[in-house]
């Protein structure tokens, strides 16, 4: 009797214990209370908004819901939640716990409601939703599953208001529909930044419309012959290899469907070093003004690093002392001012070398007048100046650390990426910061087997990401205002190969950049991975099930 009565008082919480562990979800949301029960979908649910302004993320969810389950829901508008129903709507009085992009979801055995202060805290509840539902329901056709919810109350807001992801197109070029594709897979884990890396030494991928050879020309790899390091010169009727670029029409249509998603678009043009592909197609923008100058159809390594020292075998720089550079610059950030609604647009400034500027007499005759000690100076004058054109256009200014050497422009915001001293140093300066330190951060580095692998010359292994805190000591809290992964896709060109390289890091990362610092547990995320390994199986999403493999 004594035993039965044991039983009957503990069995809720043994059954209550058997449920927590089926509720997975990336990144880990604030708050999760589960109770006895669950919701079943059923052809006859109904997916109601009660905003006119909810309905859009109403309408993702009926569809996403009616692909693995076959029946074919519509979203409508109404205020009631009568049992059957999945309601979104955005809370009349705002709940300033959830912010801008927080949000709950309250799943009974009757009613599932989402409810948020924004249409994108609904986007969010609704991807916490999918995830409560079982893993089939990530497939991309006709699945079979018993479709049940556990009962439950989140509560979920973000750690930090920028998530990011960058991905680098230079590189490799990945056709539009590629980045769209990959864009919604990062807008799934709540990643909100897409950082688009749009030109660099090896290709220019976005259209200028007053300086057309900068696609007609740069966004094109020309064959390479000769040393490592040494262009030849173009043969008649040359060829481009391979290459693309993405027209302003495809642009927009990008824009339009990170925005749909909560994820905005920080467009990069890379200056004033990688910037090769500018170069070919406008010589007279370099301090050489090389009129052999070619995109550069070789790796960043090979080109950079012969002899394991650091130096520029051909001019990539656009000279700082040169107006024509500036009007050029003002050409080109205005239509990318005008395509982006992202208050950032990032210019760049890493790796630039600048031997060259040492003995250009322009540069000199400038240092001389601005009495500059030092070439990093040079770098500092420009950036400032790339400042003051964006700041015409309404827009601010980020960039890598090295912006920081000889000087930092007085508003920008800072991407730290060799490691964090950058990071520090800027937000002791008092600006901001977005922390994508290479150590943690950098998932073109070999993340597990190198003999399964591209061997490229670094590692990253899953746990590191995944312990990574993003706020170093002693800096003002306030200033870090987030987090990015980079790719970088010198020996990465398709999306299939993107994604590998992708998961399961940047499911870590979206644990460090949304969850609370308080809840990470190592042992905790390995499950929730393991479920995702099974949702990207049937979603089609590749990665790397090595990663976390702890024998390498
Ligand atoms: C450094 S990170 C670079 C990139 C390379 C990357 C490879 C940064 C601002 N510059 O140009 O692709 O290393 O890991």
């Amino acid at each position: 009797m004594k035993k039965l009565l044991l039983l009957v008082l503990f069995l809720p919480i043994v059954i209550a214990k058997a449920q927590t562990s089926t509720v997975h979800i990336i990144p880990q949301p604030v708050d999760v209370k589960q109770r006895p029960g669950t919701f079943l979908l059923t052809k006859a649910t109904v997916v109601a908004y009660a905003q006119p302004e909810s309905r859009t993320v109403a309408e993702m969810l009926a569809t996403k819901l009616s692909t693995p389950t076959g029946y074919t829901f519509t979203a409508k508008p109404s205020k009631l939640t009568t049992p059957g129903t999945i309601q979104l709507s955005l809370n009349s009085l705002p709940n300033a716990q959830l912010g801008n992009e927080g949000y709950t979801v309250d799943v009974s055995p009757k009613v599932i409601k989402i409810a948020a202060n924004k249409p994108a805290g609904l986007f969010y509840g609704m991807q916490t939703l999918l995830q409560l539902f079982p893993k089939e329901m990530a497939s991309t056709s006709l699945a079979k599953s018993s479709w049940t919810a556990p009962c439950v109350r989140i509560t979920d807001y973000p750690r930090f208001g920028w998530r990011g992801v960058m991905l680098d197109v230079s590189r490799h070029f990945f056709s539009k529909e590629d980045v769209m594709r990959y864009i919604d897979e990062i807008a799934q884990l709540k990643y909100n930044t897409f950082h688009w890396h749009l030109t660099d030494d090896q290709g220019w991928r976005i259209e200028i419309k007053s300086l057309p050879r900068l696609t007609q020309v740069g966004a094109w790899r020309v064959p390479r012959i000769g040393k490592i390091g040494q262009l030849a010169p173009p043969k008649a009727g040359e060829a481009p290899t391979d290459g693309g670029f993405y027209t302003q029409e495809d642009i927009k249509e990008v824009v339009r469907y990170a925005q749909e998603r909560n994820v905005t678009i920080v467009p990069e043009i890379d200056v004033p070093g990688h910037s090769m592909a500018a170069i070919a197609a406008y010589p007279e923008l370099s301090c050489t003004k090389d009129t052999n100058t070619r995109v550069n159809a070789g790796s960043n390594f090979s080109e950079w690093y012969g002899n394991g020292k650091f130096k520029m075998f051909i001019d990539n720089t656009l000279n700082p002392s040169d107006e024509h550079v500036y009007a050029f610059l003002d050409k080109v950030f205005t239509e990318v001012a005008a395509l982006f609604p992202n208050p950032y647009i990032h210019a760049g400034g890493d790796e630039c070398y600048k031997g060259y500027w040492e003995n250009d007499p322009g540069c000199k005759a400038l240092m001389q007048k601005m009495n500059m000690k030092h070439s990093e100076e040079l770098q500092s004058y420009f950036m400032k100046r790339v400042e003051q054109i964006l700041k015409a256009k309404g827009k601010k200014l980020i960039g890598w650390d090295e912006i920081l050497e000889g000087g930092i422009a007085p508003e920008a915001t800072v991407m730290s990426w060799r490691g964090i001293k950058g990071g520090i140093e800027a937000a002791k300066l008092g600006h901001e910061v977005v922390m994508t330190p290479n150590q943690y951060a950098y998932i073109d580095y070999m993340q597990s087997d190198p003999t399964v692998e591209p061997p490229i010359y670094s590692t990253l292994r899953l746990k590191t990401c995944y312990n990574y805190e993003p706020v170093p000591d002693s800096v003002d809290a306030k200033l870090i205002l987030g987090g990015q992964a980079n790719l970088w896709t010198e020996a990465v060109s398709t999306l299939s190969h993107a994604e590998y390289m992708t998961y399961p890091r940047c499911w870590a990362l979206a644990d460090v950049y949304w969850s609370p610092k308080e809840s990470k547990n190592w042992e905790g995320f390995i499950p929730r991975m393991e479920t995702q390994f099974e949702r990207a199986d049937l979603a089609g999403i590749n990665y790397a099930r090595s990663a976390y493999d702890p024998i390498v």
